[in-house]
C-alpha cells in the first residue's frame, strides 16, 4: 500500500501547500491551552460565531484547506456527537442545536476550501479512557461520525501529545479511514501519509526529505515512532499566528517579518504550512489577526507578482540549463522538482553567467525558494545531485528583497496549562 513514490493524493496535497488550522473549543472561553476535561460544557457560548469569516480569512491568504479541532485533549466535541454529552449539544450556543463542524464544512463547500479535522486521541474527559478497549470503541464511533456526516475530508489530524506509552486501535482506525475517507491525508499516526515536521514553530530545515523511516511523535516528548519501512511522508509545518494555539485575551499575532520567515522556512523549502488562526470568544478570527493575514498575503503576492519563467534543458549528468527569453535581473528563484517518481534531487547548485555561484543547497521538492543579492543573467546552469534528478520548472522574480527575515521567538516545549 505504502511506498516511496507519492500517491496522487499526496502530490495534490503538496501542491496545495498552505492550510489553516482552527483551534477552538472550551479552552477558548477559559484562557487555557490544555484543560483537563472538567470545564463545564455550558461555558461554550460564542456570541457571534461565523464560520464563513474563518474560512474566508483562510481563502484570502491562498489557503487551500483548513483543519478544525473537532475534539481537543479536553474531550469537548464541537459537533453534537452521540458518544458523549460533553459537546456543543450541552451548551447554550444555538440553543444546544449547534454544530461547529457542520458550519465550518458548509463554509468550506461554499468557498471551495478543503476540510480537515483534528480528533485528539488523548481524551481527558472520557470516563472510558483508562480502559483501552472501551475507549477504542468510543474513539472509533467518534471518528465514524466525523468521517460520515461532513462530506469529503482532506486531512485527519492525529496528535501524539498526551499519548506517550498508549497504543490505540490503529489497525481499526486505518480501516475505518480507508472505508469512509480513502482520499484523506493522515497526519503522523496510525498509517500516516503526511508527517509532523518536528517542531511547532513552522520551520522545516534543508534537506527536507519526503522519504523517512521514522516520525516525530509530540512536541512535549523526545519520542519518535519508527516505521516498519521507508515511506513517502511529506512534512506539514504547524504553527500558530499567536503564541497560543487557542485564543487568549493577552496574546497577539506574530509580526509580519516573523510570518514571512516562516513562509520561506516551510513553503519555501517544499513543506506544507498549516498556520493556526484561533477564533476568539465571539467565535470570530480577531480583527488584528485578519489584518496581519492580509499584510502577510499581500507581501507574499507582491514578491511573486511578476514571474520570469525559464525554459529548461537537461544536458546529462544532472546538469541543467535554465534560459530566459532575454537577460533578467532577479533576487528570488523558485524551483520545482518532478516528484511523480519520488523525490530524487538531494542537492543543487545554481551558477549565473561567468560561473558565479548563486545557490548551494539541498532538496528541491514541491517547491524551493531562494532569496539572494540581485543578479542579472540570461542563462543559469543548475547542477543537480541525486539519482536521475528532474526539474519541473525554474522561475525568477525581482522582489526587491534579498534576505530572509530572522525568526523572532520559538514555541515553548514545556507542556502548557
Ligand atoms: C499539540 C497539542 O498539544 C497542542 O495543544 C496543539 O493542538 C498542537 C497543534 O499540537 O501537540
Amino acid at each position: 500500500m505504502h511506498s516511496v513514490i507519492p500517491t496522487p493524493e499526496q502530490l495534490a496535497w503538496q501542491r496545495d501547500g498552505l492550510g489553516v488550522f482552527f483551534h477552538f473549543g472550551l479552552n477558548t472561553f477559559h484562557g487555557k491551552e490544555w484543560s483537563d476535561g472538567t470545564l463545564p460544557a455550558a461555558s461554550f457560548n460564542p456570541t457571534e460565531l461565523d464560520a464563513e469569516q474563518w474560512v474566508q480569512t483562510a481563502a484570502s491568504m491562498g489557503a487551500k484547506y483548513v483543519v478544525l479541532t473537532a475534539k481537543h485533549h479536553d474531550g469537548f466535541c464541537l459537533w453534537p456527537t452521540a458518544t458523549t454529552d460533553y459537546s456543543v449539544a450541552s451548551s447554550p450556543w444555538r440553543g444546544g442545536n449547534g454544530d461547529v463542524v457542520a458550519e465550518v464544512a458548509a463554509a468550506c463547500r461554499k468557498h471551495g476550501i478543503k476540510l480537515g479535522l483534528y480528533l485528539s486521541p488523548w481524551d481527558r474527559n472520557a470516563p472510558s479512557y483508562p480502559d483501552a478497549d472501551a475507549y477504542d470503541e468510543f474513539y472509533l464511533a467518534q471518528l465514524r461520525e466525523l468521517c460520515s456526516n461532513y462530506g469529503e475530508l482532506a486531512e485527519l489530524w492525529f496528535d501524539g501529545a498526551g499519548s506517550q506509552g498508549r497504543e490505540y486501535a490503529w489497525d481499526r482506525i486505518s480501516a475505518l479511514i480507508a472505508e469512509l475517507q480513502p482520499r484523506a491525508m493522515v497526519f503522523n499516526m496510525g498509517a500516516p501519509t503526511i508527517r509532523w515536521v518536528g517542531n511547532e514553530d513552522g520551520l522545516a530545515a534543508d534537506p527536507v526529505r519526503y522519504v523517512v523511516t521514522e516520525t516525530e511523535f509530540s512536541n512535549y516528548t523526545v519520542h519518535s515512532a519508527a516505521l516498519t519501512e521507508a515511506l513517502y511522508l511529506p512534512p506539514e509545518c504547524d504553527v500558530s499566528i499567536r503564541r497560543g494555539w487557542f485564543w487568549h485575551p493577552d496574546d497577539a499575532p506574530k509580526e509580519l517579518d516573523h510570518l514571512l520567515a516562516i513562509y520561506y522556512r516551510s513553503i519555501g523549502l517544499g513543506a506544507n504550512l498549516l498556520l493556526n488562526l484561533p477564533p476568539d470568544t465571539r467565535g470570530l478570527i480577531p480583527e488584528e489577526d485578519v489584518k496581519r493575514v492580509a499584510e502577510f498575503s499581500a507581501e507574499v503576492r507582491r514578491r511573486f507578482a511578476a514571474p520570469l519563467p525559464a525554459s529548461l534543458r537537461a544536458l546529462g549528468g544532472g546538469k541543467w540549463v535554465a534560459s530566459f527569453a532575454a537577460p533578467v535581473t532577479f533576487d528570488h528563484l523558485r524551483l520545482e522538482e518532478v516528484l511523480e517518481n519520488g523525490q530524487r534531487i538531494a542537492g543543487h547548485r545554481i551558477f549565473a553567467e561567468a560561473g558565479e555561484l548563486l545557490v548551494d543547497a539541498g532538496t528541491v521538492g514541491s517547491q524551493r525558494i531562494h532569496a539572494f543579492k540581485a543578479a542579472t543573467a540570461r542563462e543559469l546552469v543548475i547542477q543537480l545531485e541525486g539519482e536521475e534528478p528532474e526539474l519541473a520548472s525554474v522561475t525568477a522574480y525581482l522582489a526587491g528583497v534579498e534576505t530572509v527575515p530572522e525568526i523572532k521567538y520559538l514555541a515553548p516545549t514545556e507542556a502548557p496549562d
